[in-house]
Parts: C-alpha cells; structure tokens; sequence
C-alpha cells in the first residue's frame, strides 16, 4: 500500500451538513475542526490537497423546516447555507469550496452520473406498496408517517422510530399510520424505485475494507463488518419527493434523486465547480481519477456506512474512480451530559457562539480538538472549556510566549539576542523539544488529531519549563550573556509554536508570528532552532488568550438551565398528552381528599324510614362502644334493604350529624351509581376490623 505522502495530491472532504438549521459544535467537533487541522497541515507539508465542504441542500428534513415556517424550501436553504458558510469562514475552516448542492453545475453532474449507471443497466427496477395520502396526492418518506407504536402505544410514533419505548419501526408496523404534517390518514399505492444492487457488492466490498483497510479506525472498520456481516441488500436511490434532483428517465415524474445519492456527488461537483473556475489546480479528473491522487472523508459515525459502503459501491459502478483511502470519523460530542439535539435546542450554536465570545474561535477550537469524540462519545461542558482555556491555553503557552517576548523587549530592545554556550540543561531541553514535530507529524498521518494537539502544546510546557527553571531576570545584573542564550532558544520554540499551531489554533498562531515577525514558514522547518536571526526585530508582545472568568461563562449555563426547564415541560406535556386518561372530572389538590376521614362499619340493621321513599336508616357497628345511625337516600335501589344485613361498608366519619324526618343522621354511606341510575352501596370483600380508615 503507498504511503501517505507518496499520493501525488489528496482530496479531503468533510460531510456536506443539511441546510435546515445552524451548525453547532457538535459538527464542528466531529468533522470540520479536524479535517481543517489535517488539510492545514498538508498544506504546510507543502503537499497538494484541496479541502472540499458545501451545503446539503436536498431531503426530508429541509422540506419539513420549510412547511414548518410556512416558508419554501429554497428560502429554507438559501437561509441556512449562507449561515452555515459564515461560521465555518469565522472558525477558520479554510475550505478550498464551499458551494451547494443546489447548484446548476451539481444538479447536471449528478443527473449524468446517474443516467450513466442507469445506460449501463448497473441499478434494478422495483415497484412496491407504499404510504400515500390521498389528499395531497404524495408517498410519505418513513420520517414523515406518524402512528400509534406496535410495542408500547404511545400515540405519535415516528415510522422510523418510537421516541417512547425507543423501538426501531417500519412505517407498516404503526397502528393507524398518518400524515405527519396534516394528520391524513394514510392509503398504500403502488410506486417504482432504481435500485443499487448492493447485494452484488458484498465480495469486494469485504475484501477492500476488511482485508485491505484493516488501518481504519476501530469505530469505522466495526460499523462496517457489522453491516458486512448483515448481509447487504439492494437499496433505493430515488423517492418520491417534490424537491431534489429529477430522475433524469422518462416517465419518472414526481421522483427525485435520493439526497443520499446526490450529496456524495457534491464533493466531486464541487470540485470541478472549483477546478473550472481554477484551471492552476489541474482538472477535477486529476483530483479524483487519477490514481496518484488520495481521497479522505472526514465524517461523523452516522454517515458511516453512506461513506464506507454506498458511496464506494457508486464510484465503483461508474468506473473511473478512486475509492476513498481512509474515513476518519468521529463518535459524537455530547454537551453538559446529554445528546445534543437540534429539535430540542440542546446545542452551543456556532453562530451564537460567535456572537458570545467574540475572538474565541480558537479556544473553542482548542476544547474541542483537546475533547474529541475520536474513539468514544465525549462529553462538552463549560466548566472544562473554562478550565482548558485558564489552565492550558492562558497559563502554558500564552504565558511562555508572552515572558518570552516581554523578557526581550525589556533586556534587548526586543532584538533576538544571540544564543551564546548552550549548557547540559539547554541541550537536554532542545533534545525533548526536537521531538515534538516527529510526534506531531505521525499523529497527524494516522488521524490521531487529539493526541496530534496534545504533542503540540508539549512544545509550550518544555518552553514553560525552561523559563522557569532557568530564571533570565534573576540573571539580568550578572550574566547578560546567559540571559542572551535563554532567551534566543525561548524566542525558537516560540517561532516553533508558532507553526505548529498554525493547523490548531490558526487565529493565535498568526497572531504569535505578527508578534515574532515571521512572515515565510514551513512546516518542515519545524525543530529548528535558526528560525529568528540574531538581531530579527519583533512585533508589538500582544495577549494570546484571555482568562475566562466563572462571570463569562455563567450566562451560558443559565441558558441551558432554561432550556433544559423548557424541555422538561415540553416533555411533561407530550407524556400527559400521550398518558393521561380521558377527562372525567376537574382535578382537586389530594389534600381536599385527605380532608374526608372515610371508615369502614358493618351494617347491623336497616330500615326504611317512615313517610319517605328515599331513605334508608342504617344502624352500623363503627368499631365504637355505640351504634351509629346513617339515613342514606338509595331506598328505590333496595326494595329489600335487609340484603344488605351483615355487610362491611364505607361511610364518612367527618360530617357534622344532620336531622332528617326526626332523625338525627351521622354521616353518608358511600354507594356507586350505576348508568341505569341505579345504586349499589360499596362493600367490602375482605371484612377488616370496623372504624378501618380507608384511603
Ligand atoms: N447531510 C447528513 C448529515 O448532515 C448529510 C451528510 C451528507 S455528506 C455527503 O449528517
Ligand atoms: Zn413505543
């Protein structure tokens, strides 16, 4: 297998994200920091690599935003590319390209490339029964077919997926399926779909990743084999959908490209959209065919398989290109301890971000490169931001630089002074240092990005160190020589961070060249200790990072704090609205029930009560030493009252005695009431002993 940097040229990817909503930092995290610390690397490497991104513009959940809004859908996408693209624009994610898949050059590239595996017969035809509403005359996509789930009946289970019990459902197992958006209910209607036969590709595919990509990283390589494993089936890549690519067949009306068919292709469209107008970067063939160039997909774990598996199954049927060389992708990042959620507002949003910490972008760069969900989910909290910022970012490597720098200013009119003697203590610092680029640099090959960074700030600790282990400005009054030889190795590894960073933290590491005068860099310079002459002028010494203060992050957390509240009524609401049972009466607190002192008596006589054709007189034993007398009004119920001779009941204890035809009456014997009106006075099955509370 050739090594990475024998590959004439590579192209690297990162997933094209939906155009229905902000990105957050989760993607930021899982695909776009590390892909740009990769792509600004080689670039340093001075190899040649273009850095492909663009806006997913088509699918379900863009026209699902846009009825939403009641908006359309090219609003919808025009909205949130452009928000999209000016984050990445303010994170530093130095795309080559950022278009959309909207775009003409896209739409006639994917069009062809489908036309061109439809001539050569590479998909099969398959007509099937699916969910149709009438009304609006359109099949329903799994995600928009809603029901009663199979398993656990909640009401409003996805087709896809039960939010209640968890189940993965298809939209055929819902009871009562209908339309999400209207409430329709739904019929079943015949429809023809093109198929990739995956089944087909199940040997090669095998051979290429198990066998041949045993490198990738664990996460991809187990997703993959299990679903090699699986046994792979033919899979649809059309729909039928008002919004997309057309299926360029005839007679194929109302059906688009599947979005998981086209945006793949975007990367190579908007490679040539790029190449066109670029003709000095060779031709998008070059970039894509050719086999000396190198294809990389940065990905989160969700898109695994389209990347792995399906992608490569396309390219493979059209021919002429190369399959991807490796697919770094990442678990997911979770924030303050749960999974962040676009529905629920459970996100830090890049675009707000900015607004919030305005001239951040690298310290967040930094927590997420320093945090990233590479082999497992991680987890994003303020309180560790905070604390990389303060500990690391402000207390290593600002304040090496800025000693360094300040030192210079004071003792040398901020000219690099000359290294004179080095001593046993400075050759084993320039030893440990000298390290550093070969440990960055392998990282940095296998994809290891958070180990990459974390070598990368070894070069500020030994900096660090050494300052505080050799003390220039203890030095200032007897040895000026000394403090010379101090501070021009100090001022080389500054000049050293200052490219090592410049893949990590680009703002800061071109802030520290400013401030060293370093215009001209490489990365292969790096370890060298003659990158600032003797007598090199520096800039202005500038603050690199900022303390963060619990005030800085405190409106963060409240924010959070609300939205969590919110989500918790939310979520209250839906579970009544799913649980509670109908309706039968206005609630009451329990303590208006706690009130009533509800007992258990045996009745010992009965009688009807003289002159009245309601009332029955009750003789009970309470448990007391006395009888007690109770007129209840179910007289026409019980023709034969002594029926009830024997029997345990219940009555109220609590109410004050009332006199009715002469008769003092204390308390009301509790009856139900049948629908007939009829009613039957509640006994007890099991006898307990009499005065019993009940409650
Ligand atoms: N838009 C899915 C996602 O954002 C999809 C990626 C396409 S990459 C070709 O997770
Ligand atoms: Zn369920």
């Amino acid at each position: 297998m050739a090594q990475n940097s024998e590959f004439k040229r590579t192209i690297v990817t990162a997933a094209l994200p939906y155009a229905n909503g902000p990105v957050h930092i989760g993607h930021l995290a899982g695909v776009y920091v590390p892909a740009d610390i990769y792509v600004r690397y080689l670039r340093l490497k001075k190899r040649p690599v273009l850095f492909i991104g663009g806006s997913d513009e088509h699918g379900v959940p863009v026209t699902i935003r846009a009825r939403k809004e009641g908006i359309t859908v090219q609003d919808v996408v025009d909205r949130y590319h452009y928000l999209i693209k000016d984050s990445f624009e303010k994170f530093g994610i130095s795309f080559d390209i950022y278009s959309r898949t909207t775009s003409d050059i896209h739409h006639k590239f994917a069009s062809d490339f489908f036309r061109k595996l439809y001539d050569e017969g590479k998909f099969i035809e398959q007509t099937s029964e699916q969910f149709y509403d009438e009304e609006t005359k359109e099949f329903l996509t799994d995600r928009n077919i809603r029901g009663e789930c199979p398993r656990c009946h909640a009401l409003g289970a996805y087709g896809d997926q039960c939010e209640k019990c968890g189940a993965t459902l298809s939209p055929d197992e819902l009871i009562n399926p209908y339309n999400a958006v209207n409430g329709n209910p739904l019929t079943k209607k015949e429809t023809t779909h093109w198929y990739l036969p995956l089944d087909k590709d199940q040997q090669w595919l095998e051979k290429w990743i198990l066998e041949d990509h045993q490198e990738w990283r664990s996460n991809v390589y187990g997703q993959c084999k299990s679903w090699l494993d699986g046994g792979l089936m033919p899979r649809a890549v059309t729909r039928d959908l008002d919004w997309g690519i057309p299926v360029p067949i005839e007679g194929a009306d109302g059906k688009v490209l599947y979005v998981w068919f086209d945006a793949p292709i975007g990367y190579i469209s908007n490679t040539k959209e790029l190449c066109d107008a670029h003709p000095e970067l060779g031709t998008w063939q070059q970039w894509w065919q050719d086999p000396e160039s190198r294809l990389i997909h940065f990905i989160g774990k969700d898109n695994i398989v389209f990347h792995c598996i399906v992608f490569p199954a396309m390219l493979k049927a059209h021919g002429q290109y190369n399959l991807p060389d490796n697919v770094p992708s990442n678990e997911f990042l979770n924030l303050e301890g749960d999974k962040i959620s676009t529905s629920r507002n459970w996100a830090i949003w890049l675009n707000e971000y900015l607004v919030d910490m305005p001239g951040k972008q690298d310290v967040l760069r930094y927590v997420l490169t320093a945090n990233a969900p590479e082999t497992k989910d991680n987890d994003f909290t303020w309180k560790d931001y905070q604390a990389r910022n303060n500990n690391e970012l402000v207390a290593i490597f600002g304040n090496f630089v800025n000693r360094a720098v300040k030192l210079t200013e004071k003792y040398f009119d901020s000219q690099v002074p000359t290294c004179g003697e080095l001593t046993e203590y400075d050759l084993q610092t320039l030893a440990e240092f000298k390290k550093v680029k070969h440990n960055v640099e392998s990282l940095l090959e296998d994809f290891k990005i958070r180990d990459a960074q974390k070598e990368a700030m070894e070069l500020a600790r030994i900096g660090n160190k050494y300052l505080a282990e050799t003390e220039p400005w203890k030095l200032a009054k007897t040895d000026m020589d000394r403090v010379a030889t101090i501070l021009n190795l100090s001022l080389q590894i500054c000049a050293n961070l200052a490219i090592a960073f410049e893949p990590f933290l680009p703002f800061s590491a071109a802030k520290l060249r400013t401030m060293l005068g370093i215009d001209d860099f490489e990365w292969d310079s790096l370890g060298s200790t003659d990158l600032l002459e003797d007598g090199h002028k520096l800039g202005e010494a500038q603050l690199l990072f900022e303390k963060i203060e619990d005030a800085d992050i405190q409106p963060q957390l409240d924010r959070l704090a609300r939205i969590k509240a919110e989500n918790e009524k939310i979520a209250l609401a839906e579970a009544e609205k799913n649980w509670r049972p109908a309706p039968i009466a206005d609630e009451i607190p329990f303590d208006d029930f706690a009130k009533l002192d509800l007992r258990t008596a045996t009745v010992l006589n009965v009688q009807p009560v003289k002159k009245s054709d309601k009332l029955l007189q009750f003789t009970l034993d309470d448990g007391t030493d006395q009888p007690r007398t109770i007129l209840s009004g179910i007289a026409q119920s019980y023709p034969d009252p002594s029926v009830l001779i024997g029997k345990q009941v219940i009555f109220v204890a609590n109410f004050a005695p009332k006199v009715m035809r002469g008769i003092p009456s204390c308390g009301m014997i509790l009856s139900a009431v049948n629908f007939d009106g009829k009613l039957h006075v509640a006994t007890l099955e099991d006898k307990v002993k009499n005065g019993s509370k009940v409650c």
